[in-house]
């Protein structure tokens, strides 16, 4: 199958490129470094080491394996970059990726926002229109996330719930009560691809995904230079990896505030597994499917527990620290949420686990001399100064104000 992996270079892109290269698909990636410049600005850095670019990946994938990856560097929010990719490749299958994931970063200031809004909302645009153009048989498989759905009091469905009113019931996308501008964009695209799907017929899957966990892939451990990239910073780095990180150089476990937050995680080999199964199951056209991808759900506690209960098993004195929150989220909620749909379609789920955490550990411990310890306590606050503390000479003068 013809699949185009937009996102390509990223932390899921690159393993997801060579898991269907090497199950002897036809793939090209897109990517504008995005990922990599956020960094460069911040002075952060991947743990891992990786390749300069997508076309040194590519070609270190052919020394080893014999099999061919398209590259093409480009940013999807230009439509010419959009126009010529879809319509030289003509893919079947489009995975999309290729999007600014962090939400720290999307609420640091307006620009920010603003950024993230437009890089995603109008860069999925984009591949839509250009499905439409060059591939209208072509299946996407949208990246979004479980942050979609907030932390709701009811049960969380797989996108969908069947709602009673005033005697009459319709089965309507589940609402929506995401908690940063970045998760919000996610919201924005499910619409903009759900109103495709339903009037332009297009066939999409929506992957509604908790938060990812792992550095290894079958296709990374065949060479250093096919690492995926590993982020442990306050803005990119999520969760479990930043806890094994700080565990590794003994720094306390960074807990935002009670630690009651609860989220849905998976293995980054399930990501791949996930994605798989979704390609070689194409929705209908004029579909929008909804699957919610993760395998367990945790804590933020309960996550920092293991990580410490992990490292006492190899002699590491693990601290966990409950520092204010920065974000402003609930700290102790319900959280039930659907996820059979994947499970139905023969995903095999690798669950947590001490040795999993440990071999983390290991692959951690081999690049700690690249670790930037000042970027690990977050800085940026999600709530916005109260008026009284803005200094005086800040605010403008009331020009009307009665003398
Ligand atoms: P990542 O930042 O490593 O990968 C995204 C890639 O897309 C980057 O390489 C970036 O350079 C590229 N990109 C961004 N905007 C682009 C544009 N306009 N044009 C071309 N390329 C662009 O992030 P990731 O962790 O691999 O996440 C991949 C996707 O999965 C994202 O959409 C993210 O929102 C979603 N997701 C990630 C997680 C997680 O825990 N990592 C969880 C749920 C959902
Ligand atoms: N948290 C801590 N300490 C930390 C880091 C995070 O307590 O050092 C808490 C956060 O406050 C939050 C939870 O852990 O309650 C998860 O935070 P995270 O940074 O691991 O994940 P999040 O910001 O939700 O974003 C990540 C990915 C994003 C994806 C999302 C899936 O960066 O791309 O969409 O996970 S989900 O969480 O299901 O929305």
């Amino acid at each position: 199958m013809r699949i185009l992996i937009l996102g390509g270079d990223g932390y899921l892109g690159w393993p997801t490129a060579m898991r269907f290269a090497n199950r002897g698909h036809d793939v090209h990636v897109v990517d504008n470094y995005l990922r990599r410049t956020a960094h460069r600005e911040a002075g952060t850095d991947t743990l891992t080491p990786i390749a300069p670019g997508l076309p040194e990946r590519a070609a270190a994938w052919r020394e080893i394996t014999g099999q061919e990856i398209g590259v093409t560097e480009g940013d999807l929010t230009d439509w010419a970059l959009c126009e010529a990719v879809f319509g030289a490749f003509r893919p079947e299958a489009v995975v999309h990726y290729g999007e600014m994931p962090s939400a720290p970063y999307s609420m640091k200031d307006r620009e920010h926002a603003i950024f993230t809004q437009t890089n995603n909302v109008v860069g999925t645009l984009n591949v839509i229109f250009a499905m439409e153009a060059f591939a209208p048989d072509a299946h996407l498989v949208k990246l979004g996330t479980m942050g979609e759905y907030g932390t709701p009091e009811i049960d969380i469905e797989e996108g969908y719930i069947k709602i009673q009113h005033n005697g009459r019931s319709d089965t309507l996308p589940f609402p929506k009560l995401p908690g940063s501008f970045y998760h919000l964009s996610k919201v924005h695209d499910s619409h903009n691809i759900h109103f495709a799907c339903r009037v332009r017929g297009l066939r999409a899957t929506d992957l509604n995904q908790g938060v990812v966990y792992g550095i290894e892939t079958e296709e990374t451990v065949l060479d250093p230079r096919l690492a995926t990239r590993f982020d442990y910073d306050d803005v990119f780095g999520t969760a479990l990896n930043r806890f094994c990180l700080q565990a590794v150089i003994g720094h306390p476990l960074t807990v935002y505030g009670k630690g009651g937050q609860t989220r849905g995680y998976l293995n980054i080999v399930d990501t791949l597994q996930c994605v798989e199964l979704a390609v070689l199951h194409p929705a209908d056209r004029g579909e929008m499917r909804v699957y919610n991808q993760f395998t367990e759900q945790f804590s933020v506690k309960q996550l920092a527990e293991h990580v410490r209960a992990a490292g006492a098993e190899i002699g590491l004195e693990v601290t966990v620290d409950h520092l204010e929150n920065p974000r402003v989220e609930r700290e102790e909620h319900h959280y039930r949420a659907t996820h059979t749909k994947l499970l139905d379609l023969g995903l095999k789920p690798h669950l947590l686990s001490e040795t999993l955490i440990e071999s983390m550990f290991a692959s951690i411990e081999r690049h700690r001399d690249r670790v930037i310890t000042d970027h690990i306590l977050p800085r940026d606050r999600w709530r916005p100064p109260e008026p009284d503390t803005i200094a005086a000479d800040t605010i403008a003068p009331d020009t009307n104000a009665p003398v």
